[in-house]
């Protein structure tokens, strides 16, 4: 039984170390430093896995996507029929969960605000509304989207999640359908993207999204208007608009960790645009023994005819 680990992007040594400990009696391999038969590959783990690798596995049984997100494989048109499974980890969900409140905190206290201050030395407080006063609106309520919404519900902020299907997450408001969405806009001064990148969510981050956004929200004076925060997927995102969007004042500041194209160009005007706080695709960055552990554990079941949980809707996209 042989495990082809195959991520680009990644330094697949350790991860081949990790799983050769995890599980000692299969044969672990990975793309390209390891040679052998292809066809002796039973599952791959991948991420951004050279397609035509993927396409040449003729007894390939599972694949297992090293992330919670799938849109790299699956925009693969060759991709074998089987089984993918993706991370459903809590390490990850903790994590992502820790990015977007770190990020809600950031502009609802004003960091940006008092960053600058302190660079003029400057002593001085700003008004800013309580936590129940500013609503949040989530976009994805699925196992990060639901963690976030719950857990920025308990520090107090009004909170609202859009998804597919109406969810019941205690504490949070949901909304599903196109007037669902529209009507979530309308409440939201702070707007989280933690939706999968689907055909339905590509671009769906535009102009017109953002102008829906809370004309009313309680907000600082250097900042009336709403935020947009994106840890989902840059393709889910219009960055012409959003650019236009934080110039023309229809946007205060935004949150990005994820982009159309990455790395970052060099010379992309997010880097250096006075209202955007980027990082690079970390906001999840996980334990990658936890999620070593969680792909053995699956296997291991697999393997003792338990069943693969997690797998992805090959139709939905996620
Ligand atoms: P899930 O599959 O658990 O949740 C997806 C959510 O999106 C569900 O609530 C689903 O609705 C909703 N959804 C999907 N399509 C639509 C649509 N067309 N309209 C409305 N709602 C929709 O995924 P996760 O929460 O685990 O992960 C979400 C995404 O986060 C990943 O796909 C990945 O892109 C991104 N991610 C980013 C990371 C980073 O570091 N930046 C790290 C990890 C993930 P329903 O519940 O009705 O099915
Ligand atoms: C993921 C990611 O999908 O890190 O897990 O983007």
């Amino acid at each position: 039984m042989a495990l082809l680990i195959a991520v680009n992007g990644w330094d697949s040594e350790s991860w081949a170390t990790r799983f050769s400990a995890l599980l000692p009696d299969h044969d672990i391999r990975r793309h390209p430093e390891t040679t052998g038969e292809l066809s002796d590959i039973r599952y791959l783990l991948g991420w951004k896995t050279d397609p035509e690798l993927v396409a040449a596995l003729p007894n390939l049984e599972v694949i297992f996507s090293l992330g919670a997100g799938v849109d790299h494989l699956l925009k693969n048109p060759d991709l074998p029929d089987v089984p993918m499974v993706r991370i459903v980890d809590p390490d990850l969900t903790m994590r992502m969960s820790e990015w977007v409140i770190l990020q809600v905190l950031l502009h609802h206290r004003k960091d940006r605000l008092y960053r600058a201050q302190q660079a003029d030395h400057l002593w001085k407080g700003a008004d800013v509304p309580s936590a129940n006063a500013v609503r949040v609106g989530i976009l994805g309520q699925g196992v990060l989207g639901a963690d976030a919404a719950r857990k920025l519900a308990l520090l107090g902020y009004q909170v609202a999640g859009w998804s597919r299907t109406p969810k019941s997450v205690e504490g949070v408001v949901s909304f599903s359908g196109e007037d669902g969405l529209n009507t979530m806009l309308r409440r939201t001064d702070i707007l989280v993207n933690l939706l999968p990148l689907t055909p339905a969510t590509t671009g769906l981050i535009d102009y017109d999204l953002l102008s829906k956004l809370s004309s009313d929200g309680q907000r600082h004076p250097d900042c009336d208007a709403p935020i947009l925060i994106n840890a989902g997927r840059g393709g889910s995102q219009v960055e012409d608009d959003i650019l236009r969007a934080l110039d023309d004042g229809t946007l205060a500041a935004c949150s990005l960790d994820v982009f159309e194209n990455e790395p970052l160009t060099a010379t992309s005007p997010f880097w250096d645009h006075p209202r955007v706080s980027l990082t690079p695709h970390i906001a999840a960055d996980s334990d990658p023994q936890a999620l070593s552990v969680y792909v053995a554990e699956r296997i291991r079941a697999y393997e003792a005819g338990e069943g693969l949980i997690n797998v992805v809707d090959r139709t939905a996209g996620y």
